[in-house]
């Protein structure tokens, strides 16, 4: 028993929405295209779910944000995909897939097979479990990765109020839901085994100022430590962490963000891995060419770098899904390779940052870090290669944006820091 597609997308995440919608927009006919997923909803922005979602008032619920309205274009609801003639299968765990048969077996048994293939699987939350410690699945103990995560989040914060919040990890999640806490009035301690948050990208100077501006909500920082066991009442709820430094925090509830992992598992051993995702060239077709890989699972060449990266951010995701479709369906002569420019972002409280290249090389830190407006540049061999701007005006952020795609010499890295922002707005 099975069903058969042109084209089938694994994964109903962001990728997924945005290759949809790049699919009906280069057109295909009814019944050509379905989108497989886990999850019981059409795509959605997964940004909102730590950020709008869990405002206690005027909170984002779907339909609200489905894609594609993170870029301000059409939202796809469920009656679209039907209007389009896309088959949405919901709710559906793919088991297996078989690359060389182009087949696709789900949890319930069904064989779904395609002619062409894009896999948008995403990642999972990493648990406290695969660093040693037990007892996460307790109800108090929360993960973020999808809307299921998201609405039970809500809950817990709700039987939380004026309550404590622990919360581990200090990179994405730790932070954007810590400020989420705090505006649902939970006071929030975090525990991050580095010297600063959000050490994968921020300088300990933009970290300083982010973490002073989080002292200043009550928001309480360990650093320099993990957690190493829960103490939990008779129904099982976690009452206390103890830290691997022996200290005791009580907790009413705990909010864990320690990274996460690509779904490459049913593709290890048919298609070519590296840096942990499914690699593919600069059409984002793996070593399988029925086989594309977009989102965060792809791991595919940045030019402008002349490496390969993967990426774990929704504008790589929205692009990479784009184009892949682009060069399914452009006629040959015409299809380019992906010339990406790496673009991050956060908003938390009332602040705002973009990040725009890559973060290597000497640090030139500019603006007023008393104030609203800051940023710093990084140089790599003689080369502005990346830029980081908090409180910018749209203006602002395409500056920086477009310096950094520029990577324009740096022969004096003085004159940079006295210019600071003005470097960019005079490029
Ligand atoms: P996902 O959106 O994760 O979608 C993967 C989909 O595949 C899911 O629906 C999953 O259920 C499905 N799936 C996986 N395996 C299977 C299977 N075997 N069978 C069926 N279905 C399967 N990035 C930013 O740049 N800015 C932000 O502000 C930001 N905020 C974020 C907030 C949160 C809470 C999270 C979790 C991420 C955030 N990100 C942000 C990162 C961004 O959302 C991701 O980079 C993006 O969602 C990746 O898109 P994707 O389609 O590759 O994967
Ligand atoms: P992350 O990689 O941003 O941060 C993980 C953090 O976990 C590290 O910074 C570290 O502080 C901590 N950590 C690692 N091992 C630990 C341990 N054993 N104990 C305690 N802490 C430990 O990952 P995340 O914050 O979990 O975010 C998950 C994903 O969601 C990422 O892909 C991220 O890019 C994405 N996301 C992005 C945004 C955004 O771009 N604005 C927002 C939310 C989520
Ligand atoms: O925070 C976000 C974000 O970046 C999105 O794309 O929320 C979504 C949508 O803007 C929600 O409407």
């Amino acid at each position: 028993m099975g069903r058969a597609f042109v084209y089938v997308i694994l994964g109903g995440g962001v990728a997924a929405g945005y290759a949809a919608f790049e699919f009906s927009k280069r057109g295909i006919s009814h019944g050509e295209l379905c989108i497989i997923s886990e999850e019981t909803f059409a795509p959605y922005e997964r940004p909102a779910l730590s950020k709008g979602f869990l405002l206690p008032e005027d909170s984002a619920r779907l339909p609200s944000f489905h894609t594609c309205v993170g870029t301000n274009e059409e939202r796809l609801t469920p009656k679209w995909y039907k209007e389009h003639g896309i088959e949405l299968v919901l709710g559906t765990r793919v088991k297996s897939a078989d690359v060389r048969r182009k087949t696709l077996l789900t949890a319930a048994g069904e064989t779904i097979s395609y002619k062409i293939l894009i896999v948008a699987t995403g990642a999972r939350a990493l648990k406290l479990e695969e660093f040693g410690v037990n007892g996460s699945d307790a109800e108090n103990v929360c993960y973020m990765r999808d809307l299921a995560d998201a609405t039970r989040l809500v809950s817990v914060m709700q039987s939380c109020v004026g309550g404590n919040a622990i919360v581990i990890g200090g990179g994405y999640i730790g932070m954007e839901c810590a400020a989420s806490l705090v505006i649902n009035k939970i006071n929030v301690t975090m525990v991050f085994p580095e010297a600063h948050c959000m050490p994968r990208l921020f300088t300990p100077k933009i970290a300083g100022y982010y973490e002073d501006f989080y002292k200043s909500k009550g928001v309480k920082f360990i650093k320099g430590t993990v957690l190493s066991s829960f103490e939990n009442d008779t129904s099982g709820k976690v009452t206390a962490v103890i830290l691997r430094d022996g200290t005791r925090l009580t907790a009413d509830m705990v909010m864990v963000g320690i990274g996460i992992r690509p779904n490459t598992i049913l593709f290890e051993g048919q298609l070519t891995l590296e840096k942990g995702g499914i690699k593919v060239n600069g059409h984002m077709q793996t070593s399988n060419s029925s086989v594309y890989a977009v989102g965060d699972v792809a791991a595919f060449p940045v030019k402008l770098f002349g490496e390969i990266r993967r990426l774990e951010h929704v504008d790589s995701a929205r692009k990479s899904a784009r184009h892949a479709v682009a060069a399914i369906m452009a006629p040959e002569k015409t299809r380019g390779d992906f010339d990406y420019l790496p673009f991050f972002y956060s908003r938390v409280f009332t602040l705002s940052w973009q990040f725009y290249g890559d973060n290597v090389g000497e640090v030139v830190h500019y603006g007023d870090f008393s104030g609203r407006s800051f940023g710093a540049y990084w140089i790599n061999k003689g080369k502005l290669v990346g830029s980081f701007l908090e409180g910018g005006t749209k203006e602002e952020y395409e500056a920086i944006a477009k310096v950094t795609r520029l990577q324009p010499v740096v022969a004096d890295i003085a004159e940079l820091e006295r210019q600071g922002l003005g470097f960019a707005l005079s490029v």
